[in-house]
């Protein structure tokens, strides 16, 4: 607005062509003086009024100025544009990373600028190369594929107090490791990272490629931690057993420093060659790949059991073959393989229990014509793979074919399996009793595990593990007193029986599992429940370790826990299953309770079950913390199972062995997921 002297001032004087004078008249002045005549009719009559009054020339030239204020304007706001939306966004940000807490005000809200992203500006600050920022446990990351990588020095560790000198050790092989980034092995050969994964054969599928061991992971490994330190250390102690004594041989027998054999196959070797490339101990296996390579022969007339040779020494040989690259893996698996393959040769297709590796012949054990269920459905996951390697469906084809027809049996109970099965007529025997222990335990596991291997598409797969965790709850589970702990018990012949194998351990870890692969979230809940009694079976016993089998007790009574335990299974044979599911749910769940009922095992462990000399041994009492009667022999799956998952357990790096790109066979093996290229 003009003021009025202005307005009087341009009135008296003539209109000249070259000024441009905008005339006001005593009305406006008025209305500027406080006069205020409020009809909008009024005003706009008056402005057009005033618009037709001014010459061509003046309205042009007001047309022009406010076109050029526009322009002007236009230009403006698109400079500032960016800056302003990322003002905003980062003030949007700020006000967003301030939880809303009902009934909670800050008295003085901190104003901060929104962290800036490396790439944001990398201009602005040439001297600072873009950091990663720590990661934080059981954040997951995205799907690039990874290669295990061990660290390229091998870990040395005494005592300890080691501990420190041995992460800086790790830490400089680490960085060697960054200059030599085309390799993805430490065993000494070049490995191009595709070719660890390239199967031999050109057969095979080219839709069905691994997830997993395709292209080097470029992140960095997080570093070990003492835990796992405790674990490298007790591997090492329990190695040095096995190798002093027992070299080449099946188990170590650490008190009378010898072994003893089952196949004589150097079972105990085999088992823990993965765990040692996990663990990162890089001359141990070293020296037992030469083993291997050298002295692992399977041509010999010696009985196997079909199930736990496929689970030990077929799963042991792949999965080595998928960490470590080294083709003299697949070779031996392939051989194995092969020469398993006539326990298939029955009426029914349902393989018999053992198999002479030299003569090929198979045959069912001496008094029955029965398999045991658990045992033929548990060896797929590991024939599927040899046939995705090989190329030759021959194996995969064998054992589908037993999934497929365990799916359409009766005599099952609500997706519920009885424990055996006839090779002749392909039938369920000795109906009427259900159990997730002994003899049925990893059916269950293996059904969840296949689907997920296979991609998640074999349905049939799926719909017996649902059904079957359905049947568990419906007849088997139960709350103990007098600490209500949740337990899987078993059926036999309509009566139920609050006993719970150890072996049932492994369930938790196989419902999380379910869990995270998108199954009903209520499994999870499921999953806590049993984790916190199957560690309560350990830590309700006087030596802090669970025995093989416990009861449960219904009825409260005085003095009772809840665990009970009969004479004649107070042994403790070292096994997995509840540090294998403490592993999955502190994954899963990222609750550092799991890592530290873990590690309290261990300790025990230590305690009671090391051996001086060398090794490790099972213990014929539990509840007899001055006398644990030690029993002279150190099962194999405590090399290749349970020090394993501890390993993992106190991992905060989801990328050692990332359970989305592997699944673990129920002898710890980590086998690659399929997923379509
Ligand atoms: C292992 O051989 C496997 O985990 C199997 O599924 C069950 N028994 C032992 C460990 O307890």
């Amino acid at each position: 607005m003009y003021s009025a002297a202005a307005a009087a001032t341009a009135a008296a004087s003539p209109p000249r062509r070259d000024f441009i004078s905008v005339t006001l008249s005593s009305e406006e002045v008025a209305v500027g003086a406080g006069g205020y005549n409020n009809s909008k009719a009024w005003r706009r009559r008056s402005c057009w009024r005033k618009w037709k009054q001014l010459s061509r020339l003046q309205r042009s030239v007001i047309l022009f100025l406010f076109a050029f204020l526009a322009v002007c304007g236009v230009i403006s706001y698109t400079s500032m544009g960016e800056p302003w939306k990322s003002l905003t966004s980062k003030l949007s940000d700020n006000q967003r990373s301030e939880p809303e807490i009902p009934g909670l005000k800050l008295a003085n809200p901190a104003v901060l600028p929104a962290p800036q992203k490396a790439d944001d500006n990398p201009g602005d600050y040439p001297e600072l190369s873009p950091q990663k920022p720590p990661k934080p446990p059981h954040v997951r990351r995205g799907s690039s594929n990874l290669q295990i990588k061990p660290p390229r020095k091998n870990v040395r560790l005494n005592t300890r107090h080691d501990s420190s000198r041995v992460v800086e050790e790790l830490v400089q092989a680490d960085k060697e490791e960054k200059t030599e980034k085309s390799v993805i092995s430490w065993r000494g050969a070049v490995i191009e990272p595709d070719q660890s994964t390239e199967p031999p054969s050109s057969k095979k599928k080219e839709s069905e490629k691994p997830s997993s061991v395709e292209a080097e992971d470029q992140k960095e490994p997080v570093p070990i931690n003492d835990r796992q330190m405790a674990v490298i250390e007790a591997f090492r102690h329990a190695w040095k057993g096995y190798k002093e004594f027992a070299w080449g041989h099946d188990e170590l027998k650490p008190l009378s420093k010898s072994y003893s054999e089952w196949f004589g196959l150097g079972l105990t070797l085999i088992d823990a060659l993965d765990t040692m490339w996990i663990l990162g101990l890089k001359e141990e296996f070293e020296e037992a790949r030469k083993w291997v390579a050298n002295n692992l022969v399977f041509d010999k007339n010696v009985d196997v059991n079909l199930f736990e040779s496929t689970i030990r020494i077929l799963g042991g040989l792949l999965s080595t073959y998928h960490l470590s690259g080294d083709s003299v893996f697949l070779e031996k698996a392939k051989d194995i393989g092969n020469r398993l393959m006539p326990a298939f040769k029955t009426p029914s297709k349902i393989p018999y229990s053992d198999v002479n590796i030299g003569r090929g012949t198979a045959h069912p054990p001496r008094w029955t014509s029965d398999s045991t269920v658990a045992e033929v459905t548990s060896i797929q996951l590991e024939f599927r793979e040899l046939s995705r390697l090989t190329g030759d469906q021959k194996f995969q084809k064998a054992v589908d074919e037993v999934m497929k027809h365990v799916h359409t049996l009766s005599g099952k109970n609500d997706g519920l399996v009885p424990m055996f099965i006839n090779t002749n007529s392909g039938q369920f025997t000795h109906l009427g009793v259900y159990t997730l222990g002994a003899r049925a335990d990893s059916y269950y596991e293996y059904l969840l595990k296949q689907w997920i291997q296979g991609g998640k598409k074999e349905n049939e797969l799926l719909e017996d593990y649902m059904r079957a965790i359905e049947g568990v709850k419906q007849h088997l589970l139960q709350r103990s007193q007098p600490n209500k702990l949740t337990f899987v018990g078993e059926l036999a012949h309509g009566h139920f029986s609050a006993k719970m194998d150890h072996l049932v351990c492994f369930l938790p870890g196989t419902l999380a599992l379910g869990a995270h692969n998108g199954l009903t979230a209520d499994h999870i809940k499921l999953a806590e429940a049993l984790m916190e009694t199957c560690y309560q079976m350990y830590a309700q016993v006087e030596t802090g370790l669970s025995p093989e089998i416990v009861h449960f007790n219904l009825h409260a009574q005085k003095g009772h826990k809840d665990v009970e335990i009969k004479p004649a299974d107070r042994h403790n044979l070292l096994r997995p299953e509840t540090v294998e599911s403490l592993f999955y749910m502190y994954r899963f769940t990222g609750d550092k309770k799991y890592q530290d009922w873990g590690w309290e095992i261990l300790q025990n462990f230590n305690k009671y079950t090391r051996v001086p000399t060398g090794g490790y041994t099972s213990i014929n009492n539990v509840q007899n913390p001055s006398n644990p009667e030690p029993r002279d022999k150190m099962e194999s799956f405590f090399l290749g199972e349970t020090l394993k998952y501890m390993f993992l357990l106190f991992s905060d790096d989801i990328d050692l062995i990332n359970l989305d790109k592997y699944v673990f066979n129920t002898e710890a093996h980590p086998l690659p997921i399929w997923v379509p290229a």
